[in-house]
């Protein structure tokens, strides 16, 4: 026969895989999101602007500290309610105007709620972290409730999480009592990396103007053969219909 305290660990441990189930759903439904707007965007645009998507589920030991160090109650509802970055998203991108255009893409969709917007790249954080954090709310249908998730995005470039991942490395190594120098180090490389993106955008912008203009100058006549796409330029054509005018007079 099962003591109350078996029962109790029981129900408790029921509990909790229905909690931690909820978060993985979630961030199934946020990838498959991710996923659909990569894959149409790159058919309609011919270009993906999304270099990497990771996802994480925060491990109950670091869900435990945020709870200590917030002074939240230690209870499930609680914690579901307070502790919002439980299920968390990195997308990395090349330029920032992909960061906002993913952002929007993400936020007009009907069924995500936009609770928070943290923009980080137009007020970096003092230590000069840059990223666009979203806490947004989705709803998860299960056999028998329908569930809203917290799920948190940052967004960010390559250079932003290049520098993050460093930060983040020293920030443990020197168990959060960086020396004064390597934080002003850390700075410096920071808006090294502000240039950088913004260099980058400027040049990405350039080339889509060109290419703009390239496409509308010398339109192309599309030839499929053996498989492939063969372009011809207007000009091309236009010679090649003078000269068989030419030959048959
Ligand atoms: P992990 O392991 O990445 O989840 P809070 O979320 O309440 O603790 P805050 O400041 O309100 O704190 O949240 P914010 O600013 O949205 O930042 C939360 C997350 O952003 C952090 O999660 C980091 O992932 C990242 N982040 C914020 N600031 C920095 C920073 O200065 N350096 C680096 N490398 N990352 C940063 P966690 O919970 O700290 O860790």
């Amino acid at each position: 026969m099962e003591t109350k305290q078996t029962t109790d660990i029981k129900q408790i441990k029921t509990e909790l895989t229905r909690f931690m189930m909820s978060y993985k759903f979630a961030l199934d439904e946020m990838n498959t999101k991710i996923s659909i707007l990569m894959q149409e965007f790159q058919h309609i645009h011919d270009y993906n602007p999304i270099e990497h998507v990771k996802s994480r589920i925060k491990t109950p030991e670091s869900i435990m500290k945020k709870v200590y160090r917030k002074g939240y109650e230690m209870s499930l509802p609680s914690i579901r309610e307070n502790v919002r970055d439980i299920a968390g998203i990195r997308i990395t991108c090349s330029f920032i105007s992909d960061i906002y255009q993913i952002s929007e893409m993400l936020q007009n969709q009907k069924d995500i709620t936009v609770i928070e917007c943290k923009d980080y790249i137009k007020n970096p954080k003092p230590n000069g972290y840059e990223s666009l954090h979203l806490i947004l709310q989705i709803p998860i249908f299960m056999s028998d409730r329908v569930e809203d998730v917290y799920v948190e995005i940052q967004i960010r470039t390559i250079a932003m999480d290049f520098w993050a991942s460093l930060e983040h490395k020293i920030y443990y190594k020197y168990d959060k009592d960086v020396p004064a120098e390597l934080i002003q180090e850390l700075k410096e490389a920071a808006d090294s990396v502000s240039q950088l993106d913004e260099k980058m955008e400027n040049i990405n912008r350039k080339i889509s103007q060109y290419k703009e203009n390239d496409e509308f100058d010398d339109s192309l006549i599309d030839l499929m053969f053996n498989n492939e796409r063969f372009n011809f330029p207007e000009d091309f054509i236009t010679q090649l219909i003078k000269l068989e005018e030419y030959m048959e007079h």
